[in-house]
């Protein structure tokens, strides 16, 4: 029997640069250090066999269609699909699935799967992907196999990720920049609030937003909104919701760039400040919040966070609270409290730290 081979990827946080990236924009991403490992023993059939923790047992063929497999499995037979449509024919075998990143939970479960498994099947054909190509994969297995038309921020961070380091990542260049972003030395916390609200990307809201942006910049003329840098111009968008659209994410590119520069300069008020004006723009400009997510975000920074935000795509999911470590945990008693008072479920929370990337693992 072939030897089994081991990938690891992380789940992420995106500290600012939300719907930006199929925008061409910018966006600010740490990997987790929380991962999803997928284990492959290669053999001679045209299925592979996957127990998966958390979901149970699958089988998908080797050579599947889109459309033939649904739920969580969609995701490896998406993979398996892209490698081929990138002439990498996949071999069955026997796949295990565990993962520290809570699903539906907007922290990229779906793309350290993704990026997970295609690192496993690589190993396992001796077939080599740079970085880009194969979060390129990872995302048209989503896109094209799943059904979910995201942009390529998941994969680029899962794959990218580096200790200690956010990454800023450039997506008209495709150009990935770490940015130091180590807390613990400054005493400060980035603190995770799952609301247990999950979200979803197949649904239309997601697609309804990237539709959006689209009119705003044909109304404007320009191939991508990244080419928008002042607000005035947006005055040529005559359809107000669309215009509303192209001004987050115009105004959020600028966040990106802003947060950037205090990181560098460790000024975490500024990078806090940047944070809450983002939850604000995603509120009310680009409405993908919820009321439990702003009440979360509120609560926060009446609790002393130095910003608080929604992170991922919206309708849900996570916020992030940049706190002084001294007060994490009174923060975070205090979020409780008022969320679970005003009959939303007690968020889940936890400290949050940047982890490496994707990696394969020495045999077992
Ligand atoms: C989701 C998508 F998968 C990403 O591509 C990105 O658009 C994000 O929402 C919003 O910033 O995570």
């Amino acid at each position: 029997m072939s030897p089994t081979v081991v990938c690891s990827a992380p789940g992420r946080v995106n500290l600012l640069g939300e719907h930006t990236d199929y925008n061409g924009g910018f966006a600010l991403p740490i990997a987790l250090e929380q991962r999803t490992r997928v284990g492959l023993t290669p053999d001679d059939s045209t299925t592979i066999v996957i127990e998966a923790d958390d979901h149970g047992t699958a089988t998908v063929s080797t050579s599947p269609r889109p459309g033939d497999v649904t739920g969580w499995s969609a995701y490896v037979a998406g993979v398996v699909w892209a490698l081929r449509e990138n002439g990498i024919a996949v071999p069955g075998g026997h796949m295990t699935i565990s993962s520290e990143v809570p699903v539906g939970a907007g922290l990229s479960s779906s793309a350290a799967l993704e990026c997970a498994a295609i690192g496993a099947f690589t190993a396992a054909t001796e077939t080599t992907l740079d970085k880009l190509a194969w979060a390129r994969a990872a995302q048209r297995a989503e896109n094209d196999y799943v059904g979910a038309p995201t942009g390529l921020l998941d994969q680029l961070a899962s794959l990218h990720g580096l200790a200690d380091h956010a990454l800023l990542i450039d997506f008209e260049s495709l150009d990935v920049e770490p940015v130091p972003f180590e807390l613990d030395s400054a005493g400060i916390a980035l603190v995770v609030l799952d609301s247990l609200s999950s979200h979803g990307h197949a649904g239309g809201e997601y697609a309804q937003r990237r539709a959006s942006c689209e009119r705003a910049a044909a109304a404007l003329e320009v191939a991508s909104l990244r080419a928008v840098t002042d607000v005035v111009s947006l005055s040529a968008i005559t359809d107000p919701t669309d215009r509303r659209r192209a001004r987050h994410v115009v105004t959020e590119n600028q966040r990106v760039l802003d947060a950037c520069t205090a990181l560098r300069d460790r000024d975490y008020v500024r990078v806090g400040a940047k944070m809450t004006e983002s939850h604000a723009s995603m509120r009310d400009d680009f409405e993908i919040t919820t009321s439990g997510i702003d009440l979360i975000v509120d609560s926060a920074l009446r609790a002393g966070a130095l910003g608080a935000r929604m992170t991922g795509g919206g309708f849900g999911g996570c916020v992030i609270a940049l706190v002084e470590s001294t007060r994490a945990t009174a923060m975070v008693d205090a979020v409780t409290e008022e969320v679970e008072a005003a009959g939303f479920p007690r968020p889940r929370a936890f400290v949050a730290r940047a982890g490496a990337g994707a990696m394969v693992h020495p045999a077992p």
